[in-house]
């Protein structure tokens, strides 16, 4: 593809259009005979004074220029250095830390993340959101205050597994926990890090469809351990992709989820890459999403750099937070070395680019190409294939410039890798090039193939009352509890709820809108069989858990004859574990993981706008354990009874 980059691209300052300065009208003085002193009296009244004036109102306008102007750019997080990690100071924590992160949620008015200013949903007033770190075993403090005017939020930190008795604290809205109201509503997340959980993980909103509008961020756990594990590096730095859209998420789902739409979910209008990216904005062609009659303003903004030193060995950790679009991901000439996938390590794989669907993780090593140039395109691409509508607007390459010289102002001149603009079929990386390097593959104790529990889940989008299109887990589609979560009910009211009580010995319940699969035996080992009977791809996220993906299918069933070892279609030894996996149009994946952790936990399509039209469904661990504890941080329960 080629590259249609402006040599401006990277102009660093972020000017408003608008910033045009005062528009004078020059009033005509008529002169007349007049006596002197009259004459004086006028050029003093008519000359001197509005002068006067006009340089107090040239001062203070821009003054207020000025500040206008650093409001337009102080939304902005510096992601240059705040995705940087500090590894000299991460390396030198030996003991257990409790660590605060202090998180107020807002809306920003007018902020331009490619240059199309919009609203946004932010936290600490900037966009993106800020770097979590801490190490394996601290104790991780997020202290949440909603201040937005209307709306609910939570956090949930994706990926990590809540799994010292803390399944409450995951923040799935209306499952793990009452949403935090707005107005100044607070809540903090304290989550205990399991000393041997580390690496790549992200948060974001769980309420609705918030965290399109920005309410994300990245998430690093490092750890001595996975140190030991792998080679060693100099410089740690997160990159993240995300698709993007020039409206709030809200003002896309009357229609999305509305009758006659058949799963046209809205296609996004742009990508970023650390938060920024320059639209290639023309008011001619431009198409204001949602038929929106609202006169679009366009600001200078930049392209992302990233700066590197031919001396050092990086390690990237890249993250896929987008709300809809796979990507696949590469840097030209240099190839990733794959070292990690969603937290765990895995044998070293070596891509010229990476498929990565919603939600997923990778960490690389990036080999140098022997030619040395200076600047080099890294690109994030999305397959248009993936989407059902066209968006005149979409440019669906991302770029950012990876410069080994400091300060540079040029475009680079490489060449992509081999792409064809996407494969028909959308895609995830083919998983079985990834192998756990630490992580075996759990097996029942006489050492068959086969778990102890196998689940099939059927895969759907289907029209029902209404001509209402929704996605379906077997014949259940998900729809949000109105006045408490599953978890407070099956806690605090285990043996009266309206959605499964203590003693139900049914593996599976569908009640209230809520299906759970109900584990009650610590150690049994599940495989969840996907058959996806729709059309499109679906992300497939399981919250509290890492599963090994077993098997994945890009067409066809599956057939319970795989589980024998020596049709060599399932990976019983080194399967990736991990907590999002994509699974093909009319594909298949067979999931399994262990029961072991208390708790109720969202297993789900990571497309935001799949789980807003249902196609999520619960795993209820060990409700007799849980439903024990005593635990439960009274600010919790109060989100509960706030809307009884
Ligand atoms: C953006 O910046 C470029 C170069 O600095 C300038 O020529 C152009 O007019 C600016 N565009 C807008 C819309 O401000
Ligand atoms: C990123 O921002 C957060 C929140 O302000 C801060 O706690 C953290 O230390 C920053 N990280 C780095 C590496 O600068
Ligand atoms: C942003 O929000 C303000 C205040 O609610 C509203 O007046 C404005 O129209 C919104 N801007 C956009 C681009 O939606
Ligand atoms: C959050 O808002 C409160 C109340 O306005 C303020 O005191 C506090 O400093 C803010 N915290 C951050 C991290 O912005
Ligand atoms: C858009 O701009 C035009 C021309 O400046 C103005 O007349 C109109 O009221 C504006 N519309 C909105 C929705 O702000
Ligand atoms: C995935 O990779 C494996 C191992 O290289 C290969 O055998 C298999 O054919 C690949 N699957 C697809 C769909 O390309
Ligand atoms: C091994 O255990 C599994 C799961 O508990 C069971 O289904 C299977 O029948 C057992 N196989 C043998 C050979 O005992
Ligand atoms: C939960 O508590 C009840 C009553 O104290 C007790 O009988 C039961 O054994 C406990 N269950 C578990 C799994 O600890
Ligand atoms: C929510 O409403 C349901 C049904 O109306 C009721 O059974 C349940 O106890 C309520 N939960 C809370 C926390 O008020
Ligand atoms: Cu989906």
């Amino acid at each position: 593809m080629e590259n249609k980059k402006e040599t401006d691209a990277r102009n660093n300052s972020v000017e408003s259009a608008s910033d045009s300065g005062p528009h004078l009208e020059h009033g005509i003085i008529k002169v007349r005979k007049h006596p002197k002193w009259f004459m004086m009296l006028q050029f003093f009244l008519c000359i001197l004074v509005p002068t006067l004036f006009l340089a107090i109102y040239i001062t203070e306008h821009n003054r207020s220029l000025h500040a206008a102007k650093s409001e337009i750019t102080s939304w902005r997080l510096d992601t240059s250095t705040n995705y940087t990690m500090d590894l000299n100071y991460w390396k030198k924590q030996t003991t257990s830390e409790d660590r605060h992160y202090y998180f107020n949620i807002s809306t920003v008015v007018e902020a331009a993340p490619d240059g199309i200013v919009r609203n946004l949903t932010v936290i600490n007033g900037q966009y993106p959101g800020p770097l979590v770190e801490a190490n394996a075993g601290d104790t991780l403090y997020i202290h949440v205050q909603n201040q937005m005017q209307d709306d609910p939020t939570t956090i949930h930190c994706h990926g990590l597994l809540f799994n010292q008795g803390q399944s409450f604290n995951d923040g799935a809205a209306y499952i793990n926990q009452c949403p935090i109201p707005p107005n100044g509503g607070k809540y903090t997340y304290e989550i205990k890090l399991d000393e041997n959980q580390w690496g790549t993980y992200w948060y974001h909103s769980h309420y609705g469809a918030q965290y399109a509008d920005g309410v994300f961020g990245p998430l690093v756990i490092h750890s001595a351990k996975e140190r030991a594990l792998i080679d060693d590096y100099d410089e740690d730095i997160v990159i993240m992709v995300n698709d993007y859209y020039h409206d709030m998420a809200n003002d896309y789902l009357p229609e999305y989820l509305g009758p006659d739409n058949e799963n046209t979910e809205p296609t996004p209008d742009d990508g970023l890459i650390e938060g920024t990216n320059k639209f290639d904005y023309d008011s001619a062609t431009y198409v204001v999403p949602n038929g929106d009659s609202r006169n679009v303003t366009y600001v200078n903004s930049t392209l992302p750099v990233i700066n590197l030193d031919k001396e050092k060995k990086y390690r990237f950790r890249l993250i896929n937070a987008g709300f809809f679009a796979p990507i696949n991901f590469g840097i030209d000439k240099h190839v990733l070395e794959i070292i990690e996938a969603d937290g765990t390590n895995t044998e070293k794989a070596t891509m010229d680019s990476i498929d990565m669907s919603v939600g997923q993780r990778y960490s690389f090593f990036l080999q140098k190409p022997d030619e040395e140039l200076s600047h080099y395109w890294m690109r994030a691409r999305f397959d248009t294939f993936c989407f059902a509508e066209d968006n005149s607007n979409l440019n669906p390459e991302i770029d950012a410039i990876v410069t080994y010289e400091k300060n540079s102002n040029v475009d680079p001149a490489t060449e992509s890798w081999p792409y064809n603009g996407g494969d028909v079929q959308c895609r995830d990386l083919n998983q079985t090039l990834l192998k756990s390097l630490d992580q075996k593959v759990p097996l029942v104790s006489n050492g068959s193939t086969k778990p102890d529990v196998i689940i099939e889940l059927d895969v759907s989008f289907l029209i029902g009352a209404y001509q209402l299109d929704r996605g379906y887990l077997n014949d259940m589609t998900y729809t949000a509890l109105k006045n408490s979560s599953t978890m407070y009910e099956l806690a605090f009211n285990a043996e009266n709820n309206p959605i499964r009580v203590l003693g139900d010995s049914s593996l599976q319940t569908k009640n209230d809108g809520q299906y759970l699969l109900n584990f009650d035996k610590r150690g049994q080992i599940v495989d969840l069989v996907l058959n996806n009977y729709d059309d499109g791809a679906h992300p497939f996220h399981m919250h509290g858990h890492k599963f090994w993906v077993l098997t994945v299918g890009d067409k066809g069933y599956f057939k319970e004859e795989y589980y024998d070892p020596n049709v060599g279609k399932m990976n019983f030894d080194n399967a990736i574990a991990r907590d999002v996996v994509g699974i093909s149009g009319f594909g298949y994946a067979v999931l399994r993981f262990v029961v072991d952790n208390p708790g109720v936990w969202p297993f789900h399509c990571h497309i935001g706008w799949h789980i807003e039209s249902g196609l999520m469904m619960q795993i209820n661990e060990l409700q007799s354990e849980y439903s024990n504890w005593s635990t439960y941080p009274q600010s919790w329960a109060d989100l509960c009874r706030a809307i009884e």
